[in-house]
């Protein structure tokens, strides 16, 4: 079948095209439209979607440049039971990914993606990865029949022309296929309605050892905006095992001290533990300073002189609306003023937008996230829980100069953190790699029936918060982790930290007031990275030495609360080194030996406390 090209084709790389007049022949699209990422091709789609409906602009006094998009109530985050790694054999999948034979799964696709263009036109979304040139980027090829997956790529990515240069004729791209799943019959059109496939024939699928991924069915986040999490993370993370380097799901921040010194941290959170808010943290203790380099994904290689350099492969944020508030995160409310994309957000009357705990009352006249009239007090809230903006980093009032250096930043501290109510301490320091990486494949939160049900509930481990995002075998990624820290390159790795803000007393309450105040804690990092901050060696890790976190000017946070943010109790940790065994155990034999040494180390302390022999 004749490709018809909507628009000049911008490359001669033979492989591009022939990939592209694939997809073109077994979708039937309309036609190709090549994405160049500029302004005027943004203000063009985001035109044709606002005179459609899909798309409702905002009051240009409140928010310019922005608009707002109501998904399908099917359609409204990721879909983890409907994602699928499928490597030639189940076992590089691993006991944490759904698996499905990759000849079966590529079968089933095909015939999904028959036809499902019709009456829609095909976007080649050139991107890259990473600032454009640098060693540590990647450049992606997305293919979506969906405008709006086009104009966040604009945002969250770089898109265009440049990638097209770098690629060259003959340059590796990862080839990302989309499709909504909703083919028009003739005349037909969406009619403002938000298009995709029903739940049981969504396919967010990862092809690890080709390097593909093919996503059907869903037009939302990560399911559709391949660059993130399907790239950045499930794809590229196999690419760092066999390359030596690391993907993570990390925030990467800039730390400053009043003398002007500056280090540079990255942290692995699970969902809804504040990541977005930390790397957009402003200090309360005078004269520091923290600056923005990333808000959730970090790909990090050992430089020349042994240090492990981080790039943030994002050029946007896609951040959780609901709680995001001028308390919680002020610098995220000045990026998102303009150029912003909205989702699943509530709508005021005047054409601003409101979500949950945005920190005031809602106004009169509200319609929620479904396009429904919305009064307080009604039981749905008006913004949906996983809303979502979509804004640029460099509109991030915080952003860091050197936030696109191709080199990448030094890391001097990786930390990782849960939602813990018990057992997990304020902060620690990992007495080595091996230990830190032990640390990282513990993490986790903590799962309790009622908020104040503060005894040692299940933990939901959630691996360096990459248990939905690992695109291989968890037990090997642990070796991978383990292997990193061995290698002869690797002189100056960063100190590994683990760090719980979510402490709670016997009645329930926080013990640590969080946000702004959590630099304390920074600084403690920080100085323990110069070699200065106070510790004391407890079984778990280095402690803070009392004292050793500045808490000048900090209310309501007595010596006693000090005292159990930074306890070591035997008993919780019993509990759970045997909740960290039956974790282990679903690794099998694919559990790195130097983890189980960890755990056995731990073990054997809390026997020997038992019986008045301390050792480790
Ligand atoms: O939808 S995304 O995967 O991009 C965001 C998230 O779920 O963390
Ligand atoms: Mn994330």
């Amino acid at each position: 079948m004749e490709v018809k090209h909507l628009n000049p084709v911008p490359t001669g790389h033979r492989r591009l095209l022939k990939w592209v007049e694939y997809w073109a022949g077994l979708c039937e699209p309309v036609g190709v439209y090549w994405c160049d990422g500029s302004s005027s091709e943004y203000d063009g789609l985001m035109k044709g979607m606002i005179e459609s409906g899909l798309a409702v602009e905002l009051s240009r006094e409140k928010h310019s440049d922005c608009v707002l998009f109501r998904s399908d109530p099917s359609d409204v985050a990721r879909v983890e039971n409907r994602t699928f790694i499928a490597s030639r054999d189940k076992d590089g999948a691993g006991p944490t990914n759904n698996w499905i034979d990759p000849d079966e799964l590529k079968e089933t696709m095909r015939g999904l993606y028959a036809g499902c263009m019709k009456g829609r036109v095909m976007y080649v979304i050139p991107f890259s990865m990473g600032p454009v040139g640098s060693h540590i980027s990647k450049i992606g090829v997305e293919i979506t029949d969906s405008a709006y997956v086009v104009v966040n790529m604009h945002i969250m990515t770089r898109v265009g022309g440049a990638v097209l240069d770098t690629l060259g004729e003959n340059g590796e791209f990862i080839p990302c296929m989309h499709s909504v799943g909703k083919p028009l019959a003739d005349g037909e059109s969406d009619g403002g309605k938000w298009p995709c496939a029903p739940l049981e024939d969504k396919y967010i699928s990862h092809f690890p050892e080709t390097r593909q991924i093919w996503s059907y069915g869903s037009g939302y986040g990560g399911n559709a905006l391949l660059g993130k999490k399907c790239l950045a993370l499930r794809i590229a993370s196999a690419q760092a095992r066999d390359e030596g380097w690391l993907a993570e799901h990390m925030l990467i921040l800039k730390i400053t001290n009043p003398e002007g010194e500056s280090r540079y941290m990255t942290g692995a959170f699970p969902s809804a533990c504040g990541k977005t808010n930390l790397a957009m943290l402003i200090p309360t203790i005078p004269g520091w300073k923290v600056e923005t380099i990333g808000d959730d994904i970090a790909w990090m290689k050992i430089g020349d002189d042994g240090r492990l350099y981080a790039i943030n492969p994002e050029a946007g944020f896609f951040g959780v609306a609901p709680g995001t508030s001028e308390c919680s995160n002020p610098n995220a409310m000045r990026t998102i003023d303009s150029e912003t994309i909205f989702t699943n957000v509530a709508l005021t009357g005047d054409r601003d937008v409101w979500w949950e705990n945005i920190g005031y009352p809602p106004p009169g006249g509200l319609t929620d996230w479904t396009g429904a009239p919305w009064k307080e007090g009604a039981e749905r809230p008006a913004a949906h829980p996983n809303a979502r903006f979509t804004a640029r980093a460099r509109n991030c009032p915080s952003i860091a100069p050197e936030w696109e250096d191709p080199a990448g930043v030094p890391v001097s501290a990786i930390i990782v953190g849960g939602r813990r109510p018990s057992t997990v301490p304020l902060v620690q320091e990992a007495f080595d790699w091996n230990h830190g990486v032990f640390l990282g494949s513990i993490l986790g939160s903590e799962v309790t029936a009622a908020a104040l049900d503060i005894k040692a509930g299940t933990v939901r481990r959630d691996p360096f918060a990459m248990l939905p995002f690992c695109g291989y075998n968890m037990g090997d990624y642990f070796r991978h982790w383990i292997d990193l820290g061995a290698a002869p390159s690797a002189t100056a790795l960063p100190k590994i930290f683990s760090v719980n803000w979510f402490r709670r007393d016997r009645d329930g309450k926080w013990l640590w007031p969080g946000y702004g105040e959590n630099s304390r804690v920074l600084r403690w990092i920080f100085e323990r990275c110069e070699g200065t901050g106070a510790a004391v060696r407890t079984p778990i890790g280095y402690m803070p030495a009392p004292g050793a976190i500045d808490r000048t000017g900090l209310e309501g946070v007595t010596d006693a609360d000090m005292e159990e943010l930074l306890s070591f109790d035997a008993d919780e940790w019993r509990a759970e080194a045997e909740s960290i065994r039956e974790h282990f155990a679903r690794f099998g034999d694919r559990l790195p030996a130097e983890l189980r040494s960890e755990l056995d180390a731990l073990e054997s302390y809390l026997d020997s406390e038992q019986d008045g022999s301390r050792r480790r």
